[in-house]
């Protein structure tokens, strides 16, 4: 199956990617004009949501340039057949930098302590190093890796759904509201994610360009989405029980 052998993005792919970066620089922007509006004390989550979209910026220029992938032998059937997918693993460098942020942007107003703070964060690094591993390895060995992924996602959630949960309840029901609105939306858009991996990475049944298209959309809606409608919802509430 010749189209299996094909690396790399089109033009239209590459179109979208240059959409997406747009879409990430400008919503930088704004959140760092929107961070000279609040007092110094107040700015720790645009902070974390200026870094998670520059990062994000950095990857998409790259890919939509056609950089920050590379072919990697697949194998179909058990046959190693000589064909080649693009693997790109600058969204992992990507994700190494934003996920453990994105889940700080989370936790850091739930008061959740650090010992919690600091399994997740770990877990979480687990997660994005196996699924890099994964991608890299030909045989079927890649599922292996993916299943240690799975499973610290799996833990992430634990943490999330118990002591985070129980730490945002303590600060009041305005909290454990946002928190809940937040938790809920991010665990919904990250089990996609394993998902992209599982048809792109993993099975190699769908082509770079939809990877591209998939992945462009969940990073859309878990970046710039996720951190304006978080770091709204929270701006409304009394940031000296955070305890930052
Ligand atoms: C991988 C493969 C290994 C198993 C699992 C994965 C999950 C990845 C996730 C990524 C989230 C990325 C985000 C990016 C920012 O926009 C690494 C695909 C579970 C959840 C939120």
């Amino acid at each position: 199956n010749p189209s299996r052998a094909d690396i790399g993005i089109n033009t239209k792919g590459s179109d979208w990617l240059w959409a997406v970066f747009a879409v990430m620089l400008f919503t930088d922007l704004l959140f760092m004009g929107w961070m000279f509006t609040v007092p110094k004390g107040r700015r720790a989550f645009h902070h974390l949501a200026i870094l998670i979209l520059t990062t994000a910026s950095i990857a998409y220029f790259s890919m939509a340039s056609n950089l920050g992938g590379t072919p990697i032998y697949v194998e179909f059937n058990g046959d190693a057949q000589n064909l080649t997918r693009d693997i790109w693993y600058v969204r992992y460098i990507d994700w190494v930098i934003t996920t453990p942020a994105l889940l700080l942007e989370l936790v850091l107003a739930t008061g959740l302590p650090l010992s919690d703070i600091i399994a997740l964060i770990f877990f979480d690094e687990v997660m994005i190093i196996t699924g890099l591993v994964g991608a890299l390895v030909a045989s079927s060995y890649k599922w292996g890796y993916y299943a240690f992924g799975c499973a610290a996602l799996i833990y992430i959630w634990v943490i999330l759904l118990g002591p985070a949960l129980k730490s945002s309840t303590a600060l009041g029901p305005e909290f454990k509201k946002s928190y809940m609105i937040s938790a809920c939306y991010l665990s919904f858009l990250w089990t996609l994610y394993p998902i992209a991996w599982g048809l792109a990475d993993g099975a190699n049944v769908i082509s770079p360009d939809s990877e591209m298209i998939f992945y462009g959309i969940l990073d859309l809606l878990a970046k710039p989405v996720f951190t304006f409608l978080h770091v709204f919802m929270i701006s409304r509430l009394d940031y000296t029980k955070m305890q930052l």
